[in-house]
């Protein structure tokens, strides 16, 4: 019997760089027609450069009309959002992420795009989790990019312990490209070295034959692999980090700019304040002195934790700019 697929393009989703930053709605990830609580979403992230194939394993999983071949999206912050039903009812989002180019050594654009977007989703006290990670490599590179090691790398420290590996899959594409021999040689040293670690923890590495089919076989096993662990299922991001990301989240140079602005003119204010406390009659002095002591401990703070924020960062570029 053919089953009552349903899929869509849900929703592009823009970095708060690039708009204003969207309420959380809860419908953004609901299919229509569906009353609350709605169906078991499970939540599947595509990651790799552009070119890799990452649309076109969605169109080929949806069937549906996916943008194939849009370079250009590597240099804007969106991704897309599309869901398709299964026969027995499970929902399958699919995250399309903007694909880095492979000079882009900083994992953190595509990680902050993807938790705001998790944000975003969550309502009424109801997280969105990311549930399974596809990594994407063109089996016809003979190396591995480093921009795609620095993204792997950040991720193997925000996985979650429990069973997550084994969610977090590298997807080979491009197979009609390459020698069988060689694309088997590459397959093995991609297993001896670089997925070593995921390996260990229980991942595996799959070919994606450009079929819906083959993506199906990738698909299923993934998706009906965590029924037993109950309701929200589990996310593959360390869910301490999770909450902890919005801390990690990159400041951008117009964002440190207007912290800093606003500390300014609040210690503008509290010297006003201070200079005020000699027109005082002497018993109400101790009393200001004392608030503005307390609001300029709370301003100093601020400074600092901004100060702390932004030489982690530095330290955080400094360290991938000599890593290459
Ligand atoms: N030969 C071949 N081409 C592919 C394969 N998968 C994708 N492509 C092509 O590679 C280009 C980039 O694919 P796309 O899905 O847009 O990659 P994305 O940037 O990772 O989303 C498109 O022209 C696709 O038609 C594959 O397995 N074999
Ligand atoms: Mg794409």
């Amino acid at each position: 019997m053919r089953s009552r697929a349903s899929t869509f393009l849900l929703s592009t989703f823009r970095g708060k760089d690039n708009e204003e930053p969207r309420r959380p709605n809860s419908k953004d990830i609901t299919t229509e027609g569906h009353e609350e609580p709605g169906p078991e979403k499970f939540v599947i992230a595509l990651l790799g450069p552009s070119g890799v194939g990452k649309s076109s394993f969605i169109a080929h999983a949806t069937g549906q009309n996916v943008k194939i071949g849009h370079l250009l999206s590597s240099c804007t912050d969106t991704i897309d959002i599309f869901e398709k039903r299964r026969s027995d009812g499970k929902v399958i989002v699919f995250v399309d992420t903007p694909g880095y180019d492979l000079a882009d050594k900083n994992p953190n654009r595509v990680l902050n795009l993807l938790t705001q977007w998790l944000k975003s989703q969550s309502a009424n006290g109801v997280r969105v989790n990311l549930n399974a990670i596809l990594f994407f490599h063109r089996i016809t590179d003979n190396r591995m990019p480093v921009a795609t090691q620095s993204h792997i790398n950040r991720f193997e420290k925000l996985v979650g312990k429990r069973g997550a590996p084994k969610r977090i899959l590298l997807i080979t594409t491009m197979w009609d490209e390459v020698e069988h021999h060689t694309g088997e040689s590459r397959e093995e040293q991609l297993s001896r070295e670089f997925w070593k670690k995921f390996l260990d923890g229980g991942s595996s590495i799959r070919r994606f034959w450009r079929s819906g089919t083959s993506a199906w076989e990738i698909l299923n096993p993934l998706v009906g692999g965590v029924s037993n662990d109950g309701f929200p299922l589990p996310s593959v991001l360390d869910n301490v980090f999770q909450e902890e990301l919005e801390d990690e989240l990159e400041l951008d140079a117009d964002q440190a700019l207007s912290t800093m602005e606003q500390i300014y003119h609040e210690q503008q204010r509290l010297l006003e304040k201070l200079q005020a406390v000699v027109q005082l009659p002497n018993g109400k002095q101790t009393d200001v002195l004392k608030e503005v002591l307390a609001e300029e401990k709370k301003v100093s703070g601020k400074l600092g934790s901004l100060l702390h924020r932004l030489k982690r960062q530095n330290h955080r570029w400094f360290h991938l700019r000599h890593t290459d």
